[in-house]
């Protein structure tokens, strides 16, 4: 019984039941969203690829749905006969099911998840398609893939902000030890770019559950950069200009050991195939000051491209590579991230990105410091092998692949393979020249 207010005329019965009559007609239909299911493809442009399984192995049958709830109820239908899983959709974008498939190659079985919200009887279904392959290494690499992108998704941290819609994996909370306890941007982009690899972009269909992944981490992954100022370098060319665009700053990421970072941002922009998107996140422009909001990824990627060839390491023999800072003399480590970097703005071919022919033939410098006799790289020299070969010497390779020195040497005199038994002091074959053990150090 409705209380009524003293002053105020009571409304008669009818007006108040035909008022409780509009609120039910007008407001249900408004509060009840109707499921809508998305499977993950394979093949994002193409659903009707199916997914790669091997008889008797067991995968994950992946799909989402626009709604969750107590109300909301799936099936995963496996198409094989056996009997098909159902319970409640508690996380809409975690609907997922453990199943092995038994089978000769070839045969492709048509799962279903169906999605029901049981208060209104609607609901809506995708199929999922899998085919049994031979188990060789390929077929287990496509499973592999499957299953780590599955990961990546379901422990993305989703949120809004200003109106817009977020996901990264920095933020350590509910999924713990699996994100980057260290806190580094760079997961992101590095998790996107396992996305883009595998053709899931930001500009994919929006049946792919993926889609909206990519989307959510790149407007995230604008928002870790920053501009900076670079000015003109000396180097052993002479006085240089780093800032290819003409506008007078740089771009790099906006924490520690950027200069690490930056190459894992670089992929997955360039990744994303899309020169003239434009950034809808990250810093505003501010007078002279670019920003990173409103502009071409092309544009973002060649002020990258500014700041890792202002920061090249300029003076003496040991000059050319990279370090934990702009401009500091080079080490291994943090010279592979400004050639993956530098490398995937080049091969890019996008219109207005260019790398600095100087920044390279420095670079070559660097290369010859750094690597021992032996064909190994070493770290902060050529005969400085904290970790032993390993770890720098792709370092070295992929720095040569930036240069051309790699596409341009005779298969004979390319850095000899690195023996798995190789002792972490190199062992020096032959006489080494007097350039190639001192005298490149940086100070
Ligand atoms: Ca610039
Ligand atoms: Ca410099």
């Amino acid at each position: 019984m409705a209380k009524v207010e003293i002053n105020k005329p009571a409304r008669s019965w009818t007006t108040t039941f035909l008022a409780l009559l509009l609120t039910f007609v007008f407001a249900s239909p408004a509060l009840a969203v109707q499921p809508t299911v998305k499977t993950v493809p394979w093949v994002a442009t193409n659903s009707l690829i199916p997914h790669d399984t091997s008889s008797g192995k067991s995968i994950t049958l992946k799909g989402t749905s626009g709604v969750a709830g107590a109300t909301i109820e799936y099936t995963w239908d496996f198409g094989d006969g056996t009997a098909p899983m159902v319970g409640t959709v508690t996380n809409q974008y975690v609907i997922d099911a453990t199943h092995a498939y038994v089978g000769s190659p070839n045969d492709i079985f048509t799962a279903r998840l169906t999605v029901t919200d049981t208060s209104t009887g609607e609901s809506d279904s995708q199929i999922y398609l899998v085919e049994i392959r031979d188990k060789t290494l390929e077929t287990e690499v496509n499973v592999a893939i499957d299953e780590g992108l599955w990961y990546l998704h379901k422990t993305m941290q989703r949120f809004s902000s200003g109106g817009q819609e977020f996901g990264d994996w920095n933020q350590g909370t509910s999924c713990g030890s699996r994100c980057a306890s260290s806190g580094y941007y760079g997961i992101t982009p590095t998790n996107l770019n396992a996305f883009e690899a595998n053709g899931h972009l930001e500009s994919g269909p929006t049946s792919d559950p993926y889609t909206e992944d990519v989307a959510r981490g790149m407007r995230r992954l604008f928002q870790f950069l920053t501009t900076e100022g670079i000015s003109n370098q000396t180097n052993g060319t002479g006085v240089v200009d780093p800032d290819s665009n003409g506008n007078g700053y740089g771009v790099r990421v906006n924490q520690s050991n950027y200069v690490y970072q930056g190459g894992m941002f670089m992929d997955a922009i360039i990744a994303s195939g899309t020169p003239s998107a434009v950034t809808t996140t990250g810093q505003a422009p501010a007078g002279a000051n670019p920003g990173i909001l409103g502009r071409t990824y092309a544009d973002v990627v060649q002020d990258m491209v500014d700041s890792y060839a202002y920061g090249q390491y300029d003076p003496g023999a040991a000059r050319g590579g990279w370090r934990y800072v702009w401009n500091q003399g080079p080490d291994g480590s943090a010279c592979q991230w400004a050639a993956i970097g530098l490398l995937a703005a080049e091969r890019a071919g996008w219109a207005g990105v260019t790398v600095p022919g100087w920044v390279k033939t420095e670079n070559e410098v660097w290369l010859g410091c750094s690597q021992n006799s032996n064909g190994a790289f070493g770290y902060t020299s050529n005969g400085s092998f904290p970790w032993g070969p390993y770890a720098v010497a792709p370092s070295g390779m992929v720095q040569m692949a930036l240069t051309g020195l790699a596409a341009a040497m005779p298969a004979g005199t390319r850095p000899r393979p690195i023996s798995a038994t190789a002792s972490a002091t190199p062992v020096v074959r032959g006489a080494p020249s007097a350039a190639t053990t001192t005298g490149c150090s940086p100070s």
